[in-house]
């Protein structure tokens, strides 16, 4: 297929002084974020989930084939559901299949078997990424960086809901394929994540801890 270009019509530039304070501001606004697990039962309304999942739609990704699916779930049935599938999965990784290293790494997180979030919260977001498409006859097209692209959509997708003034939490039950039957997604669908999405309970805690510098996670050369 011929390429067809248009003129780069969206770009915008800032004055140095003022992309200093942008940065500034959006870092600022972006570092308050935090993973929450005490999620309180307040709706949200649907058109704001519908705009943040228009921004994941709007991420770079492997031949602009856009290989993901976003399942929104506040349905109360699928949710309980949900949640029943992940305790399982999750008591045999507390229990037995996770390696002593891994739940000392978790130790800090104060995580456990339970995810009462998963009922509590408005909203689940389940975000499939797709290995490869299918043509409405059946037909297959295959998808290229397809975890790569989905991560980077749900990058968006995630400072979008903190934007707008959600929080969220990135759940990854493992195995997830519990999601792939629940909420009948075909076989070229894999479950990335689970998003938790709605407001912090009241009395919501976080663990204390934090990011590393910049030092510690970049290098000049
Ligand atoms: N899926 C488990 C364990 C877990 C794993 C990682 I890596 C985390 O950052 C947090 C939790 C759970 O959700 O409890």
């Amino acid at each position: 297929m011929k390429p067809s270009f248009i003129p780069l019509s969206t770009y915008r530039e800032y004055p140095p002084d003022e992309m200093i304070e942008r940065s500034v501001a959006f870092y600022d606004d972006l570092r308050r974020r935090r993973t929450v697990r005490d999620f309180s039962p307040r709706p949200v309304e649907r058109a704001v989930i519908e705009n943040c999942l228009r921004v994941a739609g709007t991420a770079p990704n492997g031949a602009n084939l856009q290989p993901w699916c976003f399942v929104v779930i506040s349905d109360p049935v699928i949710k309980r559901r949900i949640r029943e599938a992940a305790e399982i999965e999750e008591q045999e990784f507390y229990e037995h299949r996770a390696p002593q290293e891994w739940l000392d790494a978790l130790a800090p997180l104060g995580t456990d078997a339970r995810k009462p979030f998963l009922e509590d919260a408005p909203y689940l977001i389940a975000i499939f990424t797709q290995k490869y498409g299918l043509l409405p006859d059946g037909r297959r097209v295959k998808h290229y960086y397809t975890v790569e692209s989905t991560g980077i959509a749900t990058g968006f997708l995630i400072a979008a809901l903190h934007h707008a003034g959600l929080a969220s939490l990135t759940h990854t039950p493992s195995p997830m394929d519990f999601l792939n039957e629940i909420l009948g997604r075909p076989d070229n669908e894999r479950p990335f994540l689970l998003l938790v999405v709605g407001y912090p309970a009241e009395d919501a805690h976080v663990p204390d801890i934090a990011k590393k510098p910049l030092e510690e996670i970049a290098t000049f050369l």
